[in-house]
């Protein structure tokens, strides 16, 4: 996937000096990272104009009550992503915090990306007993990590599982066939693939808005019209759309799905954190006791729209450890808890993180 070249204005050198002169004095050093560190990569964020959340409703992709009503929706989802990411290199600014931990053994990355390009870039994750000192913190999990759906009675993992495709139905093939969410419940795929619009994704939002109060997503089962075709739906269709727009399905019978190799019962599942589940327990006591230290010099807050929480109250916590807060973002208005003195440095993490970090961006050899 071809790394995308984004220019950016020349940064204040007046403010650069007085980071890296913070930077030598540096020895604890938090990094709270998000989407916006693999952009320069080709990766989609989340929030942005042609962001991963204007085409998916977030929880119908990324939530256990999503899961529940149409795992095949979801893994298509994620096969989609992981297919995106193995085809992705890590870019300079991954590069960069791999050298950083090597020069800094303070340095540790909280991150909320997936992707596994930090991990490409060198960083090793890890965390939980014999690995506390890890220094990369996978916050929402990997994309190339199954589960056993069943955590508690099962509990079986496998890592870095990157062979492609996980099984047939979610091969690339499969899912373009099946054009990721588009197809109706009962209808034959082969040889009448429905073509939804954009229109129908608004019109199951506003359904899902209608039924469930705010944007709230639960099962919900669907309707008799629900497997009604789909027709292709031209601008006049707006008025005509019908008020109990199709629940899209996916088409895809658990059957068809991973199963878990250990039970054979329950289904595999990427072991990501989605919405209403919580961080992986080791993490969370981890990041806990990081902000009960006394002192952390530096907090980085690198490519975060800063809205998902817990993970958005992290900078707060650093700087009442007595952090500097250093934010590198394209967008100045997410640089949602600014106060004065922070260094801002506004850009593609690409090309701004190796600017910034200098010789400590730069691999030890
Ligand atoms: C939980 C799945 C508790 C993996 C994701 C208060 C406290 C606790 C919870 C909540 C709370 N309030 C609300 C909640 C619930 C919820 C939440 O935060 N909701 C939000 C939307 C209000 N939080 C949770 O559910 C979390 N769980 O707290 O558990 C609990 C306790 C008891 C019982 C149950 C639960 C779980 C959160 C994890 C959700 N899973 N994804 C995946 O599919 O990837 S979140 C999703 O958002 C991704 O993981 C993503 O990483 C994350 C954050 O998004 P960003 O990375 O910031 O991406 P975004 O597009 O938003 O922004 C990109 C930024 O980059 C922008 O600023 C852009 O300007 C910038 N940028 C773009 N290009 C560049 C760039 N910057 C630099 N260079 C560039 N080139």
């Amino acid at each position: 996937m071809a790394q995308t070249e984004i220019t950016v204005p020349e940064l204040d050198a007046a403010a650069v000096a007085s980071f890296q002169q913070h930077l030598v004095q540096s020895n604890r050093i938090v990094a709270v990272i998000g989407a916006g560190l693999s952009a320069a990569s080709g990766l989609a964020t989340f929030r942005g104009t042609g962001g991963r959340w204007a085409k998916h409703d977030v929880f119908m992709v990324a939530s256990p009550a999503g899961w529940r009503r149409d795992p095949g929706l979801v893994w298509q989802f994620y096969a989609e992503r992981r297919r995106e990411s193995l085809r992705a290199s890590p870019n300079p600014a991954h590069h960069a915090l791999a050298a950083l931990a090597k020069h800094k053994p303070g340095f540790v990355a909280l991150s909320q990306n997936v992707d596994g390009l930090l991990q490409r870039a060198g960083m090793v994750p890890g965390s939980g007993p014999g690995n506390e000192d890890k220094q990369l913190k996978l916050l929402h999990g990997n994309l190339f990590d199954l589960v056993c759906e069943d955590s508690t009675g099962c509990g079986y993992v496998e890592e870095n599982k990157v062979e492609e495709p996980i099984c047939e139905v979610l091969s690339e093939e499969a899912v373009k066939k099946r054009a990721l969410g588009q197809n109706v419940m009962g209808m034959d795929v082969e040889d009448k693939p429905p073509k939804a619009s954009a229109l129908l994704f608004e019109a199951i939002a506003a359904k899902n808005k209608k039924i469930l109060g705010g944007d709230k997503f639960t099962e919900t089962a669907p309707t008799a019209t629900d497997g009604a075709p789909l027709r292709e739906l031209g601008e006049d269709a707006k008025a005509k759309m019908p008020d109990t727009a199709p629940v899209l399905h996916s088409g895809i019978e658990k059957s068809e799905l991973p199963t878990c190799p250990k039970c054979k019962v329950h289904l595999l599942r990427p072991r990501v954190v989605w919405f209403g589940e919580t961080l992986p327990v080791d993490i969370v006591a981890e990041v806990d006791a990081l902000f009960e230290e006394d002192k952390i010099d530096l907090c980085l807050v690198i490519g975060t729209s800063s809205q998902v929480w817990p993970t958005a109250g992290f900078c707060e916590r650093a700087r009442a450890c007595g952090a500097k807060v250093a934010w590198v973002n394209t967008r100045a208005e997410d640089l949602k808890s600014l106060r004065d003195g922070d260094w801002v440095f506004l850009g593609d993490a690409g090309v701004v993180l190796p600017e910034i970090l200098g010789v400590y961006g730069q691999d030890t050899g």
